[in-house]
Parts: C-alpha cells; structure tokens; sequence
C-alpha cells in the first residue's frame, strides 16, 4: 500500500488556540482524509511545542512549574482537535520522554559528525518568537521582524550548529526539487535568504532549564527550534513499523515559518545523515479587518465557540473553500453565515431533502433500476464523473478550494436537474413512471458521490448523508469514479435537514 505522511506545525501552548490554528490543522485533516480516501496509509500528526523560555517565564508568574502550566493546555489543543473532527494519528508532545530521546540523539549524531561546536554566542533574542535575529534582519524599529516586539540582547556560552556549511547543498537540493518548497513565491523567497549569507545557528541556551539538556553537557538546554522540528521523526525512528512514513510527504507551516522548515531542518536533516522531506508547503494567515488574527492585537477568534455555534463542517467547509492555500483570507463571521445557508442549507440541504422526499412519496423509499434514460440524464451522469475526475486532478494537487468549488458546481447542476426534469409533474403521469425512476434513481447516485467527495471536508455531514441514503459509511474515491453502483429496489431513509439556516440578526 502507498504511503502519505502529513504534518501540522505543532503549537505553542502560551496562548489559547484560535481559528487561525484550527485553519491550519483542518487543511491538513482534509488532505489527510483525502489520501485515505484514495487507498493510501496515511500517518497524519500534529502536537504541542512546550519548551522554551517563554512557556518557563509564563509558569513562573503564575506559581506553576512548566509542566503544570501546560498539561491543561494542551489537554484543550486535544478537545478542540476533537471538536473540529481532526483525524491524526498521533499527538507529540515535546515534553514527553520519547521525544526528549530522539532530540538527544540526533544532537550526538550531528555532533560526531563534526557540525556542532562550541562558542560563545552574543545575540538578538526575540523570546515571544523563540527566534534570533542579526541586526540586519529588525525591522524599522530594531524590534523583532515577525512580532515587532522589543529583542534581547544575549551573550552566553553556547553550542552552534555550522547552518553555513549547508547555504551551497540546500540551495541545490531546492533547485533541484522545484516541488520542495511550495508555492513558488515562498521558495523564491527562500532562494533569496540563502543567498545572502547563512550563518551558524546557536542551538542551546544557559540562561533558563526548560528544555531538553544537551547530552554530556546539562547546564545547556537545546534551543525550542531545534527541538521542535525534530518531532517530525519522533514517532517514526526506533519503530519499524513506521519507518516507512519518512520522508514526509508534506510539512504544512504558516508562512512565516518557512524559514525554519526549509532550512534548519533539513540542513539538520542532512547533517544527520537522513533523507529531506519532500515537500514543505506554506500556507498564508488567517487575517480579519484588523491583520493576522493574534492574541496581542485581540482580534482572535475563539475556534470553541464557533464550533458550538455552527458546528465543525460548517467552519471546516468555510475555511477550505474561501482560502486559497498559500494565500492569506480573510475570516469574517457574516461571510461564513452567508455560506451556511447559501451552499449548504440551500444548496446542499436541499438536494438531499428534496430528492429523499422524492423517493420517499413517489416511490415508497425504493430505488427502481434505471434505464439509460433521456439526453439530460446521460449528460447529467456524465457531469458526475467529471466532477469525480476534476476532484481528484484537483486534490492530487493540494487545490482544496478549488476542488470544493468543483463539488457544489455539480450540487448546483444537481438542483438545476431537478427543475429541469420535474419529477412531481412526472409522478402525476403513469406512462413517465421510468422517466421517474431515472431521475430519482441518477440523484440519489449522484447524492452517494456527492456524498464520498466531500467527505474530507466536512465528515460528520458526509456520515449524515450515507446513513440517510442507507450506504456504506467508508467510503472509497474510487466509487465515486463510479455511476450506478447503488442497486435497483435500495431502500433510502427519511430525509433529515443537514444545516438548519441561520437568521441574520439586523
Ligand atoms: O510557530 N492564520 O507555533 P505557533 C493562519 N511552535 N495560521 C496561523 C495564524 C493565522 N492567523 N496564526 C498562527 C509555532 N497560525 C511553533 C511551530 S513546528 C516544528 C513549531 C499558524 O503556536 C502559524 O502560521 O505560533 C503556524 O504555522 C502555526 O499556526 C504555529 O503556531
């Protein structure tokens, strides 16, 4: 069986999770679901990055060790990952042993190789980012480029990584491998900065203890970034088992941390002897009125309560088809009330009611064998395995949002058949009863496959839909290629509405 392994970026718990969060992880479970779909073995992982100065000086202030001040957090990431139907696989926390083993370990292979040396480091630390930075690289105010906080000026006994020996081998890997870095605008970027110079990354730090010692030397503590990336194989190496996951296939990170995903870590990667990922995608911010959603700016969207308003679907399927991946979008909650009840109450609510119903009382809930029908009808089956077709094509290419627009292009054609045929005049007229049958017969098929294609977005909606057409609730991609394969006398359910549509308040 092929194999697909699929990452998120693990997350800081020093904050609570926001919609810009759950945007991430959800592109990701889609992708995911997708692959499974497809016959793949899919591995899918997200987890919590919980070392650091930072979540070390936040526990202090409120009495805590680190580990108490994150155990409930990350509990909430688990509920909410819950909440929005997040099929990972496994959940890394760094501050577990098994994760703490394979850092140590990879530290000492990069060091017997000869890539990690002492010095004596005099830098720029931004601790809410847990970067460095060269003078260079603040912005107008000498604060930190990506937070625009104040840094700190650090100067301390520490442990280096030689990044630079890397810049020549990297920037061939990249331009041998146009697919590595995703999109192009990302990898031109990154082209950029490892031509202007890579210098060597201090990796360990002295002046706090949360962290994973460096093996032989415990007064140092291994820098968050170096730790965290390495999660990526924590779950994978001493199990043989799970070997065959690596490479990933894709790392999905937020644009912003690109920078460390395509060339820290595989130069880490490389001095370790290992294979580089195959592709890191970077995906663009979640922003509102007032820019990126973060908590300093209190523009965050509280992801819970929003489940609880809307439910995940409707969340999930608002966040995968307004965004384009690797572009920012903006979230806004009237847009995401207007695609409730356009597409789903409407569109998608409606083609399942009224076509169940349909079944329901013309046909006592039984399906008859249909005939090749009228040109309409073969054209309309035609449309369906077009739309199967293009999904694929679209997936296989990571275009989530244009591959949703591909499905509710085909529910809208779905409606129009419906119009077009008008099976209540049909049922009235006992010489069109096969001109009945068929068209009831090429809805709910085209339902079934409505049904397999948009279970990677919205999953509780696409279990909805099975158990009221009364088929199979695992589904396969490959019988959504298909017309026909529901059998003549199936008996459907009772229609049930799917999206309740929601008032707009003046
Ligand atoms: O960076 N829209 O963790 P983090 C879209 N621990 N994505 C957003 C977003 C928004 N408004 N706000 C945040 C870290 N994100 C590190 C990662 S990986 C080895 C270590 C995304 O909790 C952001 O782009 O700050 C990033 O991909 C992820 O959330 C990280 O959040």
């Amino acid at each position: 069986m092929k194999t697909f392994y699929i990452t998120t970026p693990i997350y800081y718990p020093s904050a609570n999770l926001h919609i810009g969060h759950a945007y991430c992880t959800t592109i990701a479970d889609a992708i995911a679901r997708y692959k499974r779909l497809a016959g793949y073995e899919v591995f899918f992982l997200t987890g919590s990055d919980e070392h650091g100065q930072k979540i070390q000086r936040t526990a202090q202030a409120e009495n805590k060790t680190p580990l108490e001040y994150v155990d409930p957090i990350v509990e909430n990431f688990k509920e909410l990952w819950k909440k929005f139907y997040i099929s990972n696989d496994d959940f890394i926390r760094t501050s577990e042993p098994r994760h703490e083993k394979v850092v140590q370990e990879i530290f000492k292979r990069i060091q017997d190789n000869g890539d990690i040396y002492k010095g004596e480091y005099t830098g720029l630390y931004c601790t809410p980012c847990e970067s460095y930075w060269t003078e260079l690289q603040l912005d107008e105010n000498g604060c930190c480029p990506d937070c625009h906080r104040p840094v700190e000026k650090v100067s301390e006994e520490a442990y280096f990584f030689k990044l630079s020996k890397y810049a020549d081998k990297l920037l061939q890997h990249i331009e041998e491998h146009p697919e590595f870095i995703v999109p192009t605008s990302r990898r031109n970027e990154m082209i950029n900065f490892i031509k202007s110079g890579l210098e060597d990354l201090c990796i360990s730090r002295t002046s706090f203890d949360w962290g994973i010692p460096v093996p032989g030397d415990e007064r140092h503590v291994i820098y968050v970034w170096f730790d965290a990336v390495i999660n990526y194989i924590t779950p994978l190496i001493h199990n043989p088992d799970m070997k065959k996951f690596w490479p990933a296939d894709i790392h999905l990170v937020g644009k912003e941390i690109v920078r460390f995903h395509t060339i820290i870590w595989p130069a880490m990667l490389m001095a370790a002897n290992l294979p580089l990922p195959k592709q890191i995608y970077g995906h663009g911010w979640l922003v509102t009125d007032s820019g990126k959603m973060s908590k300093s700016k209190g523009n965050v969207v509280d992801p819970v309560a929003l489940v609880e308003e809307f439910g995940a679907d409707a969340i999930r399927y608002f966040l995968l088809r307004e965004i384009t991946l690797g572009l920012d979008g903006n979230f806004n909650r009237d847009a995401l009330i207007q695609r409730i009840n356009s597409d789903l109450a409407n569109d998608l609510g409606n083609l399942l009611h009224r076509t169940l119903n349909m079944i329901g009382k013309f046909q006592k809930k039984i399906l008859i064998a249909s005939t090749e029908g009228t040109d309409l009808d073969k054209s309309f089956r035609l449309e369906a395995l077009d739309t199967a077709a293009e999904y694929r094509r679209l997936m296989d290419n990571v275009q989530l949002s244009d591959a949703v627009k591909v499905v509710w292009k085909f529910i809208g054609r779905a409606n129009k058949y419906i119009d077009e045929t008008t099976p209540w005049k049909l049922a009235k007229d006992e010489t069109k009863r096969q001109e009945l049958a068929n068209v009831l017969y090429n809805l709910a098929e085209s339902l079934r496959i409505v049904g397999i294609l948009i279970s990677p977005f919205m999953p509780a909606t696409a279990e909805k839909i099975f158990e009221q057409l009364k088929v199979s609730s695992e589904p396969k991609l490959d019988d959504a290629e298909v017309f026909g394969l529901l059998e003549a006398n199936h008996e459907v359910g009772k229609p049930e509405q799917l999206f309740p549509r929601i008032l707009i308040e003046d």
